[in-house]
């Protein structure tokens, strides 16, 4: 029999008025997988939002908010869309199933329900949306530092230039570079350079401590970050701590001209987006900033 890999158990969330089908799912699968609860629509939403189960098991009919509105809900929003939902129901008519692919469901189980169907079905379910998941993360990380890639740093840009146009918030970038790094692989080697940029991903990653902020691999030896809800005095504070950062991990660089260590220049740039605005403005102000620190001297960061 198949089963999910030990290392990630799927997490699962069953949604039902009736405690007592709740428990009768939960005793089907919670030696598999790991089991949530929630006894109505609104709940469910709530508990999506915060926790992200990997799929929901959602009954039709309920007081309040029904499967199908709440379904509805999980498919239109971005953060929630990708997690499968298994209606289950005792409707039989095809309009009612019908209405439940309408609704976004990507599978169905009918009551009574029967747990060999179900538990290979939620199974079957779990393993396609942690593999969907597990290639996500590939697509969207550099494979040198592991730090998100610059598709994913432009179309984090792109979203977050559009949400701060309409709520009105600052939006401000950083655009890293490491300085006279040619010369670092010249004196260590194209290896060393790899290991030296690995350790800035981190530390720079490590540094960032709010959830929503992105550091990016921008470009060989360059790191972007996107600070959201963040002004020009903010950015400019937070790109001075990270060049201290760097400096502090004393990467030795004896070939550089700017310091005996391993040290990046920093262009900032914040703005508040118009509503119809381009997001490339934003990053034409980064690097502008980012050739004045390095006309400058290198090892500083400049608006
Ligand atoms: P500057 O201070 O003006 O930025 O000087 P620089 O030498 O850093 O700039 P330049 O653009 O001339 O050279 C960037 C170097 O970064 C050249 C390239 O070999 C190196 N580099 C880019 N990507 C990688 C990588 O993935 N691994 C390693 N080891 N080196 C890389
Ligand atoms: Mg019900
Ligand atoms: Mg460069
Ligand atoms: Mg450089």
């Amino acid at each position: 029999m198949h089963k999910l890999s030990p290392e990630r158990r799927g997490r699962v969330l069953v949604v039902d008025d009736q405690p007592i089908n709740i428990r009768m799912l939960h005793a089907v699968l919670a030696e598999e997988f790991e089991v949530f609860a929630a006894t109505s629509g609104e709940q469910a939403l709530e508990f999506c939002r915060n926790n992200k189960p990997d799929l929901i098991l959602l009954d039709v009919v309920m007081p309040g908010m029904d499967g199908l509105a709440v379904c509805r809900r999980l498919k239109e929003d971005q953060d929630t869309r990708a997690i499968p939902v298994i209606f289950v129901t005792a409707g039989t008519l095809a309009e009612e199933e019908n209405a439940c692919w309408s609704a976004g469901a990507a599978d169905f189980v009918s009551k009574p329900v029967n747990p060999l169907t179900l538990r290979n079905r939620v199974l079957a379910h779990l393993q396609f949306k942690l593999h969907m998941d597990a290639l996500q993360a590939m697509a969207f990380a550099d494979g040198l530092t592991g730090v998100a890639n610059r598709r994913l740093f432009d179309d984090t840009l792109g979203a977050e230039f559009r949400r701060c146009g309409r709520s009105g918030e600052p939006l401000a970038m950083l655009m890293i570079d490491v300085d006279v790094f040619k010369r670092y692989n010249d004196h260590y080697g194209h290896q060393a350079g790899d290991e030296c940029l690995k350790r800035v991903a981190l530390a720079l990653k490590q540094h960032l401590k709010r959830p929503y902020d992105l550091v990016a691999r921008y470009g060989g030896e360059e790191f972007a970050c996107l600070l959201p809800d963040t002004d020009e005095a903010g950015a400019l504070a937070i790109a001075e701590e990270l060049r201290l950062a760097i400096a502090a991990l004393a990467i030795a660089h004896a070939d550089s001209p700017v310091a005996g260590h391993v040290t990046i220049s920093v262009g900032v740039a914040a703005l508040r987006p118009e509503p119809d605005g381009d997001s490339a403005a934003l990053l034409r102000l980064a690097d502008q900033a980012l050739y004045r620190a390095k006309h400058e001297g290198r090892d500083r960061c400049r608006l």
